[in-house]
């Protein structure tokens, strides 16, 4: 058995869920926030067992979308004001980050 995590955006995630319990797979959401965007991102813990793994990575694929969001970035006006300006810039948002790992044991009590 694998435990698939897998951090997208919020837009693709309602249809994400959607497709995965259509396809017969257990899912749990966690609202979450990326750390360079200070964002919300929704991240979710999939667990499949072996024979099911593929056909989720294949959801996951299909729905999941790389979007442009601008983000602002604090950069030093000049070394000597110390006065630190917003500035924006384009950071590409990938469809899915996703960690796979082993599950040693899945318990339900
Ligand atoms: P964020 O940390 O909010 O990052 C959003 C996007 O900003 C990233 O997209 C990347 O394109 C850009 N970015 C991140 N750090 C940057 C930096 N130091 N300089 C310039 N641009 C930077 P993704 O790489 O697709 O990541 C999307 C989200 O996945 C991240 O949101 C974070 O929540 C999560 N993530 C990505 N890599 C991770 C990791 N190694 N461990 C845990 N979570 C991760």
């Amino acid at each position: 058995m694998k435990l698939i995590i897998a951090i997208v955006q919020d837009e693709d995630s309602s249809h994400l869920i959607r497709k995965l319990m259509d396809g017969g797979y257990g899912v749990t959401k966690l609202a979450t926030t990326g750390g360079f965007l200070r964002s919300g991102n929704t991240t979710l813990l999939v667990g499949v067992d072996d024979e099911q793994f593929d056909g989720a990575m294949a959801i996951i694929e299909d729905i999941c979308k790389s979007r442009k969001q601008i983000a602002t970035s604090p950069s030093p006006m000049s070394g000597s004001t110390g006065v630190y300006v917003p500035y924006p810039i384009e950071v590409v948002v990938g469809g899915a980050t996703i960690f796979v790992l082993n599950v040693e044991k899945f318990i339900k009590i």
